[in-house]
């Protein structure tokens, strides 16, 4: 198996659930021989719709697939499939992960949204690539967390700094990047408390682990990630924007696009928010995690 047909495996898993749904519904529309008029363009509406894709994003879709259809001439159903495949994958643009080295992620978001989890599988997939990861246990509201990340840690083959339940976590934050420096290690997870947006101390908190590593490691690539879990739909999306308010964010990770059938708030995610997807969650298991790609993606989503 090349490299490619594993990731277009895994991310049709990840779709498993929505496939059912949505890539039914929009096969029907498209094999059934019937013609390009009204009807059609409605069909296609109510299956972007349903599959979460956003009232906004799917009428921009639908106007450009018809401003394409007449300016291309198109005739047959399965042209318009082809159409509407290439209309999605230019709307998702492309997504070049980091790769400039040392690297420092901050993973932010709220409770129970995979930040840990997604920590976790990274530090494996860096390690496969033979980079020295240290993670920082910056959740330090709960002992569990610590007690979670610590066990990713010996699975990943990953270094972990640690405080005691409570300590301040920018802290933890300044012990993980000496650690860091001192291993000259190259990639550096930071977890995060899960937090809400309107609670200001703790917004302020994530101010100040951010402030540290700026200050500590002034020439590293520094990225703060929003996790969001894709079965919460347009709820992610409002968590993210409210995130975005107050730090600054430069990816998305995607989680738990497994559990849900409307895989389409990929694409509303996307559009709304204009962050890249970076990665996206495909199960609970320590290899379920990918690189999002547009167009293995928008394959899978039609196949
Ligand atoms: N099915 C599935 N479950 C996930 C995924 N990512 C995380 N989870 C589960 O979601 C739950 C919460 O994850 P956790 O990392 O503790 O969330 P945190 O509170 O944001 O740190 C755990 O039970 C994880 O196993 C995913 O991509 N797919
Ligand atoms: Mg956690």
């Amino acid at each position: 198996m090349n490299k490619n047909e594993g990731l277009f495996s895994k991310m049709k898993k990840g779709l498993t659930s929505t496939k059912e749904g949505f890539s039914k519904n929009i096969g029907n529309i498209f094999n059934s021989s019937g013609e390009i008029n009204d009807d059609f363009y409605e069909q296609i509406e109510e299956a972007l719709i349903v599959a979460d894709v956003g009232m906004a994003t799917t009428m921009l879709i639908i106007e450009k697939l018809k401003v394409n259809i007449k300016a291309n001439k198109i005739k047959t159903t399965e042209q318009a499939k082809t159409e509407l495949k290439n209309i999605i994958k230019e709307m998702l643009g492309q997504n070049d992960v980091e790769d400039n080295y040392p690297l420092v992620i901050l993973f932010v978001g709220v409770n129970g949204v995979g930040k840990t989890t997604a920590i976790g599988k990274l530090a494996s997939k860096f390690g496969e690539q033979g980079k020295k990861v240290v993670m920082a246990a910056g959740d330090t509201f709960r002992a569990a967390a610590a007690e979670q990340l610590t066990e990713w840690a010996q699975r990943s083959n990953a270094s972990i700094v640690k405080h005691k339940e409570g300590a301040d976590p920018a802290a933890v934050i300044y012990d993980a990047i000496q650690s860091f420096k001192a291993k000259g290690a190259d990639v550096l997870l930071c977890d995060t408390a899960g937090r809400l947006h309107n609670k200001k101390n703790l917004m302020e908190e994530l101010k100040k682990m951010e402030r540290i590593i700026a200050k500590e490691l002034p020439g590293a690539n520094k990225e703060v990630y929003i996790v969001l879990d894709a079965t919460t739909g347009q709820n992610a999306i409002n968590q993210a924007k409210n995130f975005k308010d107050t730090v600054e964010l430069n990816g998305i990770v995607l989680t738990k696009l497994d559990g849900t059938a409307k895989g389409g708030v990929v694409i509303a995610i996307n559009k709304e928010l204009m962050l890249p997807i970076k990665y996206i969650g495909v199960g609970e298991a320590i290899e379920d995690l990918e690189i999002f790609d547009p167009y293995l993606f928008v394959e899978a989503l039609f196949e």
